[in-house]
Parts: C-alpha cells; sequence; structure tokens
C-alpha cells in the first residue's frame, strides 16, 4: 500500500518511524530488498517535507526538516534534544561564535556540518534539493522516499515588532515591523515575540518538487503528520498546484491532530496558532484545515482520546497520539487507515 505524508519537523519525523513500522518496514532501517529481484525495494511511503525552514548560515544550506528525517528515519537523531545529530560536538560552532560570526543562536554540530557541506556542494552544482536529498538518502537509507516540498527556495519569515527597537528620547513612536526568519523567531527568541503573519518568501515563484504531484496521484492513502499546522504544513499547502493536487488525490487525506487537550507536545504550534487567530485545539486545527468536500484539505481527522471534535464535512475519530515508540505511532495509522474506508 503506497502511504504518501506531508510532514515537517520533528514531530512530523517521529510520525514517520510509525508509518514505516505499520507497512511492515523496521522504523529505523532501509526499505529492504526486494524478495524476488533481491535488489533495494522502492519504499511504500512517500514524505513531502517542508523546507521552508532551510536557512543558509556560514555559506551553507541547512534544511532543518529534510535533516530531522533523515537522521530521525535512520536512528542518529538526538531525541533528547530534539534534533541534530546523536554523540555531536561543537567545536566549528564554537570557534564561529569566537569570530563573532553570524547567527550564534542556532548551532552547528560538527557532524551535522558534514551534510551541509555534502548538500551545499551539490545544490552550488546545480543538483536540485530533490536529488540532493535522494543523494544523502542513499547513505542514510531512510526507508522512505523523501521529497522537498519544492525545489525552489521558499523561506518562513515571521514578522514582529522589532525586538532591537529603541524608542528615541522622548518619543512615543512604537516599533516599527520587521521579517524574521524563521529559525531566528524559533531558536532566538523561542516565538516568544507575538508572530504577527507568516510570509512564505518565494513560494509565488516556486512549484511542486520533483515526484510530488506523482506521490499524491498515486497514493493509496495520504496522511498529514502531527506538524505544526502553520509553519510545517503551512508552507507545504503554499506551493502552487500543490492544493490542487490534493484535491484531486483520488486517496482519502486524513490528518492527525498534532494537540492534545490543546497543547502542542513540543514546539510552538500555540504560538504560530494564535498569530493566524486559530483556536488552540483539535476543533481549531481542524477546521482551519477543512473538509475536501468543500475545498479544504481533510476527508478524516484523528483526534486524542476525550476530544470533542466536529468538523462539517470531515469524519473524525479519536485514538491515544502520544508517539512513545513506533509501534504506538503504528496504532495511530491503523486508526488513519480505518478513518478512510
Ligand atoms: N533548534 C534550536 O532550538 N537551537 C539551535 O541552535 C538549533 C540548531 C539547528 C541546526 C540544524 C538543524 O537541522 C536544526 C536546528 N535546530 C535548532 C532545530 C530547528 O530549529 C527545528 O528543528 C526546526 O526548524 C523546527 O521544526
Amino acid at each position: 500500500m503506497k502511504i504518501t505524508v506531508l510532514s515537517g519537523g520533528v514531530g512530523g519525523a517521529k510520525f514517520l518511524l510509525g508509518v514505516k513500522a505499520f507497512v511492515g518496514l523496521d522504523p529505523f532501517g532501509g526499505a529492504g530488498t526486494d524478495p524476488v529481484t533481491g535488489e533495494a525495494a522502492t519504499p511504500d511511503v512517500t514524505a513531502i517535507v517542508n523546507n521552508g525552514d532551510d536557512i543558509r548560515l556560514h555559506g551553507l544550506q541547512v534544511c532543518p526538516d529534510l535533516d530531522s528525517c533523515l537522521y530521525t528515519l535512520s536512528g542518529v537523531a538526538d531525541t533528547v534534544r530534539g534534533w541534530g545529530r546523536l554523540d555531536e560536538t561543537w567545536t566549528a560552532a564554537a570557534e564561529l561564535a569566537s569570530y563573532g560570526a553570524e547567527a550564534p543562536w542556532f548551532s552547528l554540530g560538527d557532524k551535522d556540518i558534514a551534510t551541509h557541506l555534502v548538500r551545499t556542494r551539490m545544490l552550488d552544482a546545480g543538483y536540485p534539493l530533490s536529488a540532493v536529498t535522494a543523494a544523502l538518502g542513499a547513505k542514510w537509507q531512510p526507508g522512505v522516499t523523501l521529497l522537498p516540498m519544492s525545489d525552489q527556495r521558499i523561506e518562513t519569515h515571521v514578522v514582529v515588532s522589532d525586538p532591537a527597537f529603541e524608542p528615541g528620547p522622548g518619543s512615543t513612536a512604537g516599533a516599527p515591523d520587521v521579517a524574521l526568519h524563521f529559525q531566528e523567531w524559533w531558536t532566538r527568541y523561542r516565538a516568544g515575540i507575538p508572530a504577527k503573519r507568516f510570509v512564505f518568501v518565494g513560494a509565488e515563484e516556486a512549484r511542486p518538487g520533483a515526484g510530488v504531484l506523482e506521490a499524491l496521484a498515486t497514493a493509496d492513502l495520504i496522511l498529514v503528520a502531527p506538524s505544526n499546522p502553520v509553519v510545517s504544513i503551512g508552507p507545504i499547502l503554499a506551493v502552487p498546484g500543490l492544493r490542487e493536487a490534493l484535491l484531486a488525490a483520488p486517496a482519502r487525506i486524513v490528518g492527525v491532530s498534532p494537540l492534545i487537550a490543546g497543547k502542542p507536545l513540543r514546539g510552538h504550534a500555540d504560538a504560530c496558532l494564535a498569530a493566524i487567530d486559530v483556536e488552540c485545539s483539535a476543533q481549531g486545527v481542524g477546521r482551519h484545515y477543512g473538509a475536501r468536500s468543500e475545498g479544504g484539505l481533510l476527508d478524516g481527522f484523528l483526534v486524542a482520546e476525550g476530544e470533542d471534535v466536529q468538523i462539517p464535512g470531515v469524519r473524525v475519530a479519536e485514538a491515544p497520539l502520544l508517539m512513545m515508540d513506533p509501534q504506538a505511532t503504528a496504532a495511530m495509522v491503523a486508526a488513519c487507515l480505518e478513518l478512510s474506508r
């Protein structure tokens, strides 16, 4: 069964571990080999991954959500820190900070830098991000086809009141608006400055990445991971042509609530939802996504137990949503499949 997942962030990567377990793969292993031909099996699972978090730092292209998938799905992610590599060291980052180099609030681990060097070298040689991601996957064997939502650069920027604003003596002027790169808002300010709006810079000129439209057209089931609806799923839906492809897809589309009792498990989905005036609840997110029968995204929506959620045009079911381990997450996927029938 071919499953295509819209995914971003750390939650999305953890969800993909469960999707792999659900289709019978070792969650931390590769796609295995075809029992007949003995060749590497083509993964049954494809993830369309947000690359709006990407940032160019020290001349390197960093793709946090794609790297979360690569590292998590091959078992080398640091699940305590929540991002980056296990057994990481920070020698280069410390040296960069000692030079006063840019963005000391965004630390690149030494092992992680190797990924960015290889990726940047290939991008500079003209390879699209989708080809670069496939090349990195050859080493990591994530067991899932990882597709950037777009091969063009899209950057999420966050409009806030300028945090560095110093009113002049006697001046009563308020702080002007500034656009921060998402990563500065997310890591330097911990999403602590109210976001006035999110801008997906470059989205208008972008197109779906290689393989994305096909992954939606050929899926037997499309899942929306319990990722941040605004800054992980939002940028994916902002790529021209993607919403239309989702509406036209033959497969059912089932989302998983990223909130339990109105709280995100990690990250700052609450701050993001507040910024777009969406209630921080499963109902709020479900209605924000909307029913596909009315031009929205969902046919079904899986919410945590005990949540009273009604969304016109969307079938809702309850299930335990704590992704404690791949098996627990696989049970969530089974519940999504049930909903899709
Ligand atoms: N998150 C932090 O809170 N602080 C960091 O210094 C940081 C560095 C970093 C480097 C590479 C990378 O792939 C991710 C990194 N993250 C860091 C996490 C990142 O902000 C998030 O993973 C996503 O962008 C949010 O989904």
